[in-house]
């Protein structure tokens, strides 16, 4: 394993740390458990898709969809990640219409509309790449509670540290649960189908 996965593996472990803290929280308050949308994941955005159309939360209305920060100079983790996104869609096969898959960039400096869509040029056409400006970057970034650091390389260049998880979302834009994309595709196509 090499220190880049390991680093996400670290920043997962404390996203599900936190994410724990935080349901064990509302448990406590209310003495009951939460319902799944009591975890304030997620929000509005209003964002710019790869083919340079602006694109909103609201466009994915009525349908379940996943979201996963990344950046497409990611070695490792985002290429798995969205091959495995990949994979459940042709399985879901025309459902994939009925969901959706949202790769939300957290390196909107160098991912324009034009290197998303060429990269995503390698993956399932269900898979839909978001940038935009900063602020507006931040305030997803922000609102999914994701971890986004630049870190610098050397001779000038730049890799970002990122969490690596997917988010399910339910139709009406809600979160539901960190989708597991390491297990069976047949699971997680059930999993999808639920919430149609
Ligand atoms: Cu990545």
């Amino acid at each position: 394993m090499n220190a880049q996965s390991s680093r996400t593996i670290l920043l997962l472990g404390a996203f599900m740390a936190g994410l724990l803290l935080f349901l064990g929280a509302i448990f406590a308050v209310t003495g009951y458990s939460p319902t799944p949308h009591a975890a304030a994941i997620g929000g509005p955005f209003q964002l710019v898709d790869q083919n340079g159309k602006t694109f909103s939360d609201q466009d994915m209305k009525g349908k379940p969809y996943l979201v996963f920060f990344g950046f497409t100079h990611c070695p490792d983790i985002c290429p798995t990640t969205l091959f495995e996104m990949s994979q459940l869609m042709r399985k879901l096969g025309p459902d994939a219409d009925r969901t959706g898959a949202l790769f939300i960039t957290v390196d909107p400096e160098r991912d324009t509309p034009a290197i998303v869509k060429d990269y995503l040029a390698s993956f399932d056409p269900h898979l839909r790449g978001l940038t935009g400006d900063q602020a507006a970057i931040d305030q997803a970034i922000k609102d999914y509670r994701v971890y986004a650091k630049k870190v610098a390389l050397q001779g000038g260049d730049y890799t970002m540290d990122h969490t690596a998880i997917v988010y399910l979302m339910d139709k009406d834009g809600q979160f539901i649960a960190p989708f597991d994309l390491q297990r069976s595709v047949d699971a997680e196509a059930a999993e999808m189908r639920r919430y149609m």
